[in-house]
């Protein structure tokens, strides 16, 4: 049967409180999916409690940094005692520095490393435990254009996507059998906190020229929205694609299939 559905599911997306992660969840919870988030500080959790409040939705947040393991395995098991078993993981937190390889220190090199390829390791080995006992699951790793292509200033952020796009296929290879699915959502460019310094007007009020050059990129011409993610992120969390594994869907409105606009 056709299941899109999420009814009776938990759902677990990190790094929640706004952003990609938020429109994700939100998407969830409309499929029918009860909804469990952390971020690193307490006022991104407040601000995310009350934003999904605001949309309806009885979401629990938890405040955990991603890197911390001892941090991430209490937070799985408070969530199994009072929510239950995580039946979806997005690792969704993600941090970016945008620094010439060459002006960038080891520690702040590590320090990306850790959050967006690390920690997705450290989330999905605190759940997969209980997925394999419970008999189904459900990963999701948020990956990137970074998974795929370089570009100027972000060496570390295009390793640890480049490298999450392949924990995604070895969870797949090694926990399959089991009946969890892992799989990645390659954003493209997306209008949030994160790329906002990308869209500053400049001071004498025209366009940024990374905003322009990602529209030049970007058949549609445009940055896509946060909830331009919920469809595909539901499809990979629902029963519609059981079948679908150590696959990394691209929602970038075509950036990977075009060469760019040709000049005039
Ligand atoms: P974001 O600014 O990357 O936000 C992610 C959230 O994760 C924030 O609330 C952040 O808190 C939190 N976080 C950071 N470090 C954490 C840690 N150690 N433990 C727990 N939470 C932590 O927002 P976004 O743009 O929505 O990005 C979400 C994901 O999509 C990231 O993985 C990003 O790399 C990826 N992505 C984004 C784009 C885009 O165009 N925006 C494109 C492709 C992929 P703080 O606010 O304190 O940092
Ligand atoms: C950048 C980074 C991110 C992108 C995203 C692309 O170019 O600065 O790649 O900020 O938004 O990850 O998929």
């Amino acid at each position: 049967m056709l299941n899109f559905r999420l009814d009776g599911k938990i759902a677990l997306v990190t790094g929640a409180s706004y952003g990609i992660g938020f429109a994700i969840a939100k998407g969830f919870a409309e499929a029918g999916a009860t909804i469990v988030f952390n971020d690193i500080k307490q006022e991104l959790v407040d601000k995310g409690l009350a934003a999904y409040k605001a949309e309806g939705i009885e979401a629990r947040g938890y405040v955990c940094d991603v890197t911390d393991e001892a941090a991430v395995n209490d937070m799985v098991a408070k969530i199994e005692n009072e929510v239950g078993v995580i039946d979806i993981l997005v690792n969704n937190a993600g941090i970016i520095k945008r620094i010439p390889m060459t002006e960038m220190s080891a520690a702040e090199f590590r320090q990306v490393i850790d959050v967006d390829l690390n920690a997705p390791f450290i989330v999905s080995k605190a759940v997969i435990p209980s997925m394999i006992k419970k008999g189904h699951g459900k990963i999701i790793n948020i990956c990137s254009m970074m998974s795929e292509l370089g570009r100027e200033t972000v060496s570390a952020y295009a390793a640890a996507k480049g490298g999450l796009k392949m924990l995604t296929r070895n969870i797949c290879s090694e926990y399959g059998e089991y009946n969890i699915q892992c799989n990645g959502i390659g954003p493209g460019y997306i209008a949030t906190p994160q790329t906002a310094p990308l869209r500053e007007k400049q001071e004498d009020g025209s366009r940024h020229p990374f905003d322009s050059f990602i529209c030049a990129k970007t058949p549609a011409g445009r940055w896509l929205e946060p909830e331009e993610l919920a469809g595909p992120a539901v499809f990979l969390a629902s029963e519609a694609s059981n079948a679908v594994n150590g696959h990394i869907l691209y929602v970038d409105g075509g950036i990977l299939a075009y060469i760019g606009k040709q000049p005039k």
